[in-house]
């Protein structure tokens, strides 16, 4: 038996935390086994390299750098943590994935989407999400919500061409992958939120 692999995107403060604090509740009230993660992190390793990517008091990597560290972070996570996880049959909820790097460093930075395609399958072999869940929305309500937190982290500060490129990047995602994205309005109240993936959630149990 192995587990569902589900992965959750969107721009910063999109929500993707608390909805897979929901998702997780949900699931394993269920019965189900769930194991909640994030890239880039989930292992000290991988959350060694994350504090450098985020950090604004190291040296900025140039982009092909970045590229190369997400993609390192996420070699180390997927062996040790999401493939044994999966195949034990636990499901997997995935605060981002590969889909964040062909939105930030593909659609953000201007790398190519075949030079991510081919770091992609050297680190990942052809393990993919079975469904993403994209929480769209204007990156300034997010980028409101980031600010109000406090501090903002290397990505953050970014200019908001950046984050428009991003957002257009995982729509452009979700068009070409529709039978594993499922776009989810995240500008909505989180209990209107919480419905849509109330109604995923129902999908999946109907489909299996
Ligand atoms: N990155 C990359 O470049 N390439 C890659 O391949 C990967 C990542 C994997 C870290 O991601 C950075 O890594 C990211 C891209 C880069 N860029 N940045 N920054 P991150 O996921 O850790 O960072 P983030 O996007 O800034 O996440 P976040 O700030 O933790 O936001 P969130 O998890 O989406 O939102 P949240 O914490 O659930 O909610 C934010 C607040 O809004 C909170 O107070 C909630 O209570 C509130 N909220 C949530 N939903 C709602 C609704 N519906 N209405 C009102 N208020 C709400």
């Amino acid at each position: 038996m192995t587990g569902r692999f589900i992965t959750i995107e969107g721009g910063e403060g999109a929500g993707k935390s608390t909805a897979q604090t929901f998702l997780a509740e949900k699931l394993t009230a269920q019965g189900i086994s769930v194991l909640q993660t994030r890239e880039p992190g989930g292992t000290p390793l991988a959350e060694a390299i994350r504090h450098n990517l985020l950090s604004v008091d190291e040296e900025a990597p140039v982009e092909m750098t970045e590229l190369l560290l997400v993609f390192a972070a996420r070699a180390q996570h997927l062996t040790k943590v999401i493939e044994p996880a999966l195949n034990q049959g636990q499901w997997v909820l995935c605060d981002r994935f590969t889909d964040a790097t062909y939105a930030y460093q593909g659609a953000g930075r201007g790398l190519s989407a075949e030079l991510i395609g081919k770091l992609e399958s050297l680190v990942q072999g052809g393990r993919v999400p079975d469904t993403v869940i994209l929480l769209d929305m204007p990156p300034e309500i997010g980028m409101a919500r980031a600010r109000a937190r406090g501090a903002l982290d290397r990505f953050e500060q970014e200019e908001q061409a950046f984050f428009e490129r991003v957002r257009q990047g995982y729509l452009d995602r979700a068009a070409r992958f529709p039978d594993r994205y499922i776009v989810v309005d995240a500008a909505q109240h989180l209990g209107g939120v919480q419905k849509s993936l109330e109604a995923v959630m129902k999908r999946w149990f109907t489909d299996a």
